[in-house]
Parts: C-alpha cells; structure tokens; sequence
C-alpha cells in the first residue's frame, strides 16, 4: 500500500513540473546570428550584432543586454546628422510584432564597454525584454564585418 501511495505521488510529482516547465516564462524574442567584433588591439571596447525576431502578436522592446566578458553594454543606432555619422544610445529598440530587427554593421548595433580581454571564441551574451523575459545566446567572435 505504501508503495502505491508512493508511485501516486510520483507521478503527481511529474505532472505538476511538466505543468511548472510549461508555464515558465519564456522570451517570445528568437534571437540568432549573434557575434562580436573583434576589438582593435589595444581597444577596451567593440561592437555586437544579433538578429531580434518577434514571431508573436503583441509588439516587444529589446531594452538590455549584459555579459560576464564586458563592463558594459549598450543599444546604439547610427544617424546621419549634417552629413556626419553619429551614434545615439537607445533606451529601448521596438521589435513589433511579427517583424525582424536586425543589428548590422552600419546601423543598430550594441557598443560593447569595459572588456574583459581576451574574448573567447564563443561569448554568452543575455538580452532582455520588456515583459521581463530574457534570452541567452552564445555570440561568435568576428575579427571582419562579414
Ligand atoms: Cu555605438
């Protein structure tokens, strides 16, 4: 009898953290293509590049990123001001819903501050949304814009 009391509550043990797994929260951003370029010699900082696609209805802000290879990171897009390239910090990068926003060479991308030198081939980087879901992903180590 012990026994089976032990198997019901077994399996009632299962079925409440298969319901806990499928009710954590879960970033509705799918980020990819993830990568650093790598820093001028002699450089503390660089640049990072990430694809940010929001596959469902309801609108998304990329509003932080972080990294345990850096002091610092932040959202920048590039404008043309007075025939002059600049950079502007975004608080916040609207990914609407059911678009893609991707971060390239020339345009949005993430100034990366204070790194911890040498980068590793492969770097964990965490972004995080405005619903509170965060995604990690494991950005390459470019030394080219390609
Ligand atoms: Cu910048």
């Amino acid at each position: 009898m012990k026994s089976v009391i032990r198997i019901v509550w077994l399996s009632l043990l299962a079925v409440v953290s298969a319901y806990s797994l499928a009710q954590a929260p879960v970033s509705a951003i799918v980020a990819t293509d993830g990568w650093v370029k790598a820093p001028i010699p002699g450089r503390y900082m660089t640049a990072g590049f990430v694809t940010l696609q929001n596959p469902s209805q309801q609108d998304r802000q990329l509003v932080s990123a972080s990294a345990p290879w850096a002091g610092l990171i932040e959202i920048h897009t590039h404008l043309h001001e007075d025939g002059v390239m600049k950079m502007r910090q975004l608080m916040q990068l609207p990914i609407p819903a059911g678009e893609t926003v991707i971060l390239q060479p020339g345009g949005l991308h993430l100034m990366i501050f204070k790194l911890q030198l040498p980068l590793a081939e492969f770097l964990p980087l965490t972004l995080c949304f405005d619903d509170g879901n965060c995604v990690n992903i494991n950005a390459s180590l470019r030394q080219k814009d390609f």
